[in-house]
């Protein structure tokens, strides 16, 4: 592993290839370190609070990587208290906070490799004594399974589960060791494979669908695996497959174990259902080795972990021993307690438990696939458009949502369908991420509003529960797609500019002073102070691509020159400073916020915008630079996306016509909603009858001299916000499929430096363009030579 700091570890495990919980928090701990040494170990700080804030900050970095990581959390926790302490410390120096924290790193490395050691013993022993229990132990030694990898190419040292297999090898108690392939990213093929031949452990590979007959065949005494992430339930989050194996072992009576180090336990859930989950890139499975194997155009859904009910668990091993269930429940706080590893529970004055947070809203709990359909079934409202109440049984429930952040179930029935969504009280480790909770109120007002100006397109919302902060909404049924996808797959939609013009006018229109009288829309302001998504909006945007931010990736090597030249771009620095002074200080209208290609659903006749939580009030270009942003990145995309046998020329026309039409719409509409208000006589504060109406005195003239202004102010601030969000999108956090379905490195490097150099001009020649979307999609088609020559040779089509 090569590790040079933490940008080079934060897309080492972003990217797996630092692979296994323990790994990832030791990984990062030596990268910290590692950069700190570089850095000049600690001489570069002028003082402690210096060193420890720079420390701090690179920690948090490096937590953003994986979030189903607990022990990343935890490590950078003890890491960031140390600073902490030392910093504080009388006589404290850059130097000496430097120097606490890289010797802490290294000895939690040392930590880990003597709990793999202990652990790997624990574990054997355990096993063969509940395998003795059960009198199921062959006399030739016991047959393992065990899934994805970890051994000690993913730990520091032996590893956990694969540390058991090699204790009972040790032990002489080994009769033969089955791993399985680990589908999509073939952890065990790749790697415990190797390990087990490596170590001359009589060893068999598997198919991962091959797991249940091989049980049916009684060919497996044990299973041993991993864990990511455990709750406070015994609830464990480990490999996709972890979870299938878990059930098949139930079926066939096999004990089923987790071996993780106790620092995989986060007390703090109270059960798996607080894990979040992230998903994975649907190219591992449409995609073998960068190329395509799965038909084109189909969906994708490849969660990167499942979570297993304590249940279905026999124990989990740990450095300190085997935490056994009982009841279903495998008690894991109390054994840390036990172990003087947490903290006893500390009763507050009223009597209730502080130390397993689970909501800062009283009554807050979080439904699943079965609770979903009760809580439906008691509100015939709602479960009348799914079926029934008595139908209930009938129902089908599918949670397709990114657990990362919601929940969204799926839930159909005799008579139809519906959404419906919640929000998690915490998406990561942490007790203080009031996020989530806060965005189900955010969406649910954000849809209400924007349905009143534009139900047509805008999924119904037919509940709000504040409680359980939920919505439930409209099913938006096939052959509805994202529109992301779509573009990426070459598709076009000739309804869709008029329906965002549509969306845009209204919501933006109906939403600001031009509609609404100064109380009311302070009123309106006041309901949207979505303070942290703005802040990462704030941070993702217009901070992170303009500096070597940690959580930065681009194609490298192929970028790292314009990656480099946007950190010393003078003009682009000032730039985007103006655009996001505009960003905080300009509430011209309630903005969806998020309005993107990956925000829409569509079919060739309809269009819906949904995911509205990230609503604020704010400068209107930023909705309007979002969109034209996505149209063209869409397009330069499909340079790298097209093949000779399918070329994309027809639908890159396409996406540069939608530009400019969306805009001329767009700017017709809301033009046309201005004046009938002032016409009607019901204009916002902003354009009062007394100036601009019919009767007054230049009325309708100044009223012209007005929208003209407006409009020849807005489009400069459209195309900067458009050319920042191209920006972050190749070289911030945050990618999108358009560019990341290029399989080819160079392909899409070449893409995506034709964007940057564009996006440049938007953001810092603006005025080149003259005032004219026309003009600005002419250059963008003029930077790609070959699609000017498609175009002057239609023949090729
Ligand atoms: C109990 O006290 C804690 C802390 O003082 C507080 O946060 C919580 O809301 C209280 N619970 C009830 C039910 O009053
Ligand atoms: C939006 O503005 C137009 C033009 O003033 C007006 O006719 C319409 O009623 C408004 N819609 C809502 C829902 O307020
Ligand atoms: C039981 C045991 O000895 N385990 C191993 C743990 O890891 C270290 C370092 O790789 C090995 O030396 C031990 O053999």
């Amino acid at each position: 592993m090569d590790i040079d700091g933490p940008n080079a570890a934060f897309t080492a495990i972003k990217d797996m290839a630092v692979r296994g919980a323990p790994a990832i928090a030791i990984a990062a701990a030596l990268a910290l370190a590692v950069d700190l040494v570089n850095q000049g170990g600690g001489a570069q700080f002028s003082s402690a609070q210096g060193a420890y804030k720079y420390i701090t900050e690179q920690l948090d970095y490096l937590v953003t990587s994986r979030p189903t990581a607990v022990n990343l959390q935890i490590a950078a926790n003890r890491l960031s208290a140390i600073a902490e302490k030392e910093a504080s410390e009388e006589g404290g120096s850059g130097l000496s906070v430097t120097v606490a924290v890289i010797s802490a790193a290294d000895a939690m490395l040392k930590e880990d490799i003597t709990a793999n050691k202990t652990m790997g013993k624990l574990g054997a022993e355990g096993i063969l004594a509940e395998l003795a229990s059960r009198s199921s132990r062959s006399s030739t030694g016991v047959r393992m399974l065990t899934h994805c990898n970890t051994g000690s190419l993913a730990t520091a040292a032996y590893g956990t589960a694969l540390g058991v297999v090699r204790a009972l090898h040790a032990a002489g108690s080994l009769q033969h060791a089955y791993c399985t392939e680990t589908r999509p990213y073939n952890q065990g093929s790749r790697l415990t494979a190797y390990e087990l031949v490596h170590d001359g452990l009589p060893a068999t590979l598997i198919a991962d669908s091959a797991a249940a007959s091989l049980m049916a065949q009684r060919k497996v005494d044990a299973i041993v695996v991993g864990a990511d992430r455990i709750a406070a339930n015994g609830d464990t989050a480990n490999k996709i497959g972890t979870f299938s194996l878990a059930v098949n072992a139930a079926h066939h009576g096999i004990p089923f174990y987790i071996a993780a180090p106790t620092m995989t336990v986060d007390p703090t859930l109270a059960d798996g259902s607080f894990i979040p989950i992230e998903e994975r890139s649907g190219t591992e499975l449409t995609h073998h080795r960068g190329q395509r194997v799965a038909a084109p155009g189909i969906n994708v859904w490849n969660p990167g972990f499942d979570v297993t009910p304590a249940k279905l668990i026999t124990g989990i091993i740990t450095e300190h021993g085997i935490i056994q269930q009982h009841g279903g429940v495998i008690d894991v706080n109390s054994f840390l307690q036990e172990h003087g590893l947490l903290e006893a529970e500390q009763p507050t004055e009223n009597g209730t438990s502080s130390s397993v947070p689970t909501s800062k809203i009283p009554g807050f709990r979080a439904l699943d696939t079965e609770t979903v359909k009760d809580y439906l079934a008691e509100r015939p409202d709602l479960g009348g458009h799914v079926g029934p109440s008595d139908s209930k049984d009938a129902w089908t429930v599918r949670e397709v949502g990114d657990g990362n952040i919601n929940f969204v179930y799926i839930v159909e029935g005799p008579s139809g369908a519906l959404v419906l969504k919640q929000g998690l009280p915490y998406i990561r480790i942490a007790h203080d991420w009031p996020l989530t909770q806060e965005r189900a109120r955010f969406e649910a007002e954000a849809l209400r509003e924007e349905a009143r100006h534009c139900p047509e397109h805008v999924p119904e919302l037919y509940h709000y529960d504040g409680a359980l902060c939920l919505l439930v909404m409209q099913y938006l049924p096939p052959p509805h797609l994202v529109l992301r996808p779509a573009l990426t797959a070459g598709r076009s939609f000739p309804k869709l500019p008029c329906h965002i013009a549509h969306f845009m006018a209204t919501t933006l229109f109906n939403t600001s002073l031009l509609a609404l009288d100064s109380k009311a829309w302070r009123e309106l302001v006041g309901r949207f102070e979505n303070v942290d998504i703005c802040r990462l909006t704030e941070q993702v945007i217009f901070t992170d691509p303009y500096y070597s931010a940690p959580v930065n990736r681009h194609t490298s090597p192929q970028l790292d020159d314009l990656a480099h030249a946007f950190q010393h771009d003078v003009e682009a620095k000032a730039a985007i400073t103006a655009l996001k002074a505009k960003f905080l200080q300009q509430r011209q209208a309630l903005l969806h916020g998020d309005l993107h290609t990956g925000s829409l659903m569509v079919t060739e006749d309809t269009t819906y915008v949904i995911d509205a939580e990230f609503a604020f009030a704010g400068p209107i270009a930023f909705d309007v630079g979002k969109m034209v942003a996505n149209l063209l990145i869409a397009f330069f995309a499909g340079a790298g996306l097209q093949t000779p046998e399918a070329p994309r020329t027809r639908q890159r026309q396409w996406l540069l016509q939608a530009t400019v039409e969306m805009w001329a719409s767009f700017v017709a509409e809301f033009k046309e909603l201005w004046t009938a208000s002032v016409k009607g006589g019901k204009p916002g504060d902003l354009c009062p009858s007394a100036l601009f109406g019919e009767e007054a005195p230049a009325g309708p003239a100044s009223l012209q001299a007005v929208q003209e202004d407006f409009f020849q102010g807005l489009l400069p601030d459209v195309l900067g916000f458009a050319g920042a969000v191209i920006i972050r999108r190749i070289l911030g956090i945050a990618h999108v499929v358009d560019y990341e379905n290029i399989q080819d490195a160079d392909s899409r490097a070449a893409a995506e430096r034709q964007s940057l150099q564009f996006a440049r001009r938007l953001l810092v020649e603006t005025s080149s363009f003259g005032g004219s979307v026309e003009a600005v999609v002419k250059a963008a088609a003029a930077c790609d030579s070959a699609y000017v020559d498609e175009l002057t040779e239609p023949h090729k089509q």
